[in-house]
């Protein structure tokens, strides 16, 4: 093994500091290939640790071994406003609703769109908002998003900022799929990409990892990065400077999500609340969804990963999930509140994730390890809720509001995201009297898309569609 410090110093005498501080830490493996890589090579792994703080990379190797999965404190199920059922609820959802209009009204509300996770489950190496997702035309889900934010606009005569965070690994390429849709109509000041924090990744023994002779594996550091990001980027006083006052926040990955839903957004600002939750329904006890919970009176999300067996089947007298409010990870926050975090709050704490990472041996020869062989950290987004005084927790119908693309078969998976808004399609013109057949699952027999430019919701769709339509299996409005 080649990697004799004062030799690198010498041939790098700019970055003294920063390979002498590799080496007292212990990672002088990284340079083991310091002889044969080239100049450019040499100077891309002198970039990569410059920026490393290696104490800090060890308090959190060190702390992911004492991870527990558990969590002190008494467990209660928190207040939810219920999906309205009478039509005394249904008028306060009105009221509720116009409150959340007048805001988006007066331009208050931006978009922020989290999408630079790497999408390891789904197995491509695209980012998800890239994938082709609508059930004729194939739009991809960014599309989607940006034809819903356009719709919105539409509908209150505003411009809505949207915020799209990507990571280092994925923002050339999102940068460029707008470019290549000439930014889906938009014009390019009103979309601001910006990027996350990145992270090494370590091996089991706490060694960083490599993936080839030059380049450490470098992590998002999960979408509570966006709290960090949006200070250090300027995000947050870009956001200021246009007169925003509430973000409404939401995971790329989800193709049914309401975008700027005025009333949740309503309910946020009527509650002055400064952090809010939409949940579903946990569809089993073992869905991978984060739950929400009361702990000794304040509000935290629970992930699936972290919840005993037994709180994740508990039952109540009737015979309901006691822990049943899922997290879809649809959150309305106030900038005052983000505000008060950076005066007042701690950072985020980081979670250790385990996974399976390819990697080069000591050998120089690329692994795909069959067994978990990595740790990866991330800080969660909702790991704010401990900071939130105020907040409120919003029930939703899952069949209309969420569908993530996690996998690339199965649960989850493009297949069922399709199958889902065809399915949501479906049920709106069942409502208007159109006759739709379906199957034993109740999923529409055929096919069915609308784009949200068309019709942004069923109300809409009331207003357009000729109510005499046959459908002879296949509708693309
Ligand atoms: C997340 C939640 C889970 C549930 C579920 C709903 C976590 C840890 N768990 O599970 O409780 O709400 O979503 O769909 O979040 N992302 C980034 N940067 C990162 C990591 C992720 O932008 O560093 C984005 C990613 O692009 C995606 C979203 O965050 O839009 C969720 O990431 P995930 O798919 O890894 O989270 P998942 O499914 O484990």
């Amino acid at each position: 093994m080649k990697m004799n410090r004062e030799t690198i110093e010498r041939e790098y005498p700019n970055y003294r500091k920063y390979i002498r501080n590799v080496f007292e830490a212990g990672q002088a493996r990284i340079f083991r290939w310091w002889d044969e890589i080239q100049p450019l090579e040499k100077e891309h792994l002198l970039e990569q640790i410059a920026p490393f703080d290696f104490q800090f990379i060890r308090k959190l190797f060190n702390a992911s071994l004492r991870i527990t999965h558990s969590f002190c404190g008494n467990l209660a199920p928190p207040e939810i406003i219920a999906v309205p059922g009478n039509a005394a609820e249904k008028k306060i959802v009105q009221k509720v609703e116009k409150i959340g209009k007048d805001s988006l009204r007066r331009g208050e509300v931006a978009v922020l769109t989290v999408a630079g996770g790497g999408g390891t489950r789904l197995g491509v190496d695209v980012p998800k908002g890239t994938l082709p997702i609508a059930p004729i035309t194939r739009k991809s889900i960014f599309q989607l998003h940006a034809e819903k934010i356009q719709a919105v606009q539409k509908r209150y005569n505003i411009k809505i900022p949207w915020y799209i965070m990507t990571s280092e690994n994925n923002d050339p390429v999102t940068r460029n799929f707008f470019q290549m849709h000439r930014f889906f109509g938009f014009d390019s000041q009103q979309i601001c990409f910006f990027t996350q924090g990145m992270l090494p990744t370590l091996d089991l023994q706490g060694n960083l990892l490599m993936d080839s002779k030059s380049n450490i594996i470098m992590s998002p550091n999960g979408h509570g990065g966006a709290i960090i990001a949006l200070k250090e980027k300027g995000v947050l006083d870009d956001m200021k400077s246009r007169g925003i006052k509430s973000i409404f926040y939401h995971q790329v990955d989800n193709v049914l999500i309401k975008i700027a839903d005025p009333v949740f957004t309503g309910y946020h600002l009527r509650d002055r609340a400064e952090m809010s939750l939409k949940v579903v329904k946990k569809c089993h006890p073992e869905e991978k969804v984060g739950i929400i919970v009361v702990i000794d009176g304040r509000l935290h999300t629970i992930e699936y990963s972290e919840l005993s067996r037994e709180d994740m089947c508990a039952k109540n007298g009737n015979g309901t999930l006691k822990y049943n409010a899922g997290n879809i990870a649809v959150h309305m926050i106030s900038l005052d509140f983000i505000e008060k975090v950076y005066r007042e709050g701690e950072p985020l704490p980081y979670h250790a994730a385990v996974k399976k990472v390819p990697y080069i041996d000591e050998n120089g020869k690329m692994i795909n390890p069959e067994e978990n062989n990595a740790i990866k950290f991330e800080s969660f987004i909702f790991d704010l809720l401990k900071y939130v005084k105020k907040s409120v927790i919003m029930e939703v119908i899952r069949e209309d509001e969420f569908s993530p693309v996690k996998n690339m078969e199965g649960e989850n998976s493009p297949t069922t995201a399709r199958q889902d808004m065809v399915n949501l399609f479906g049920r709106w013109l069942r409502n208007m009297g159109i006759s739709i057949p379906t199957d034993s699952h109740g999923n529409v027999i055929g096919l069915i898309e609308i784009s949200p430019c068309f019709a942004l919701d069923e109300e809409e769709l009331k207003d357009k569609i000729d109510k005499h339509l046959q459908f002879n299996g296949c509708l693309s409005l």
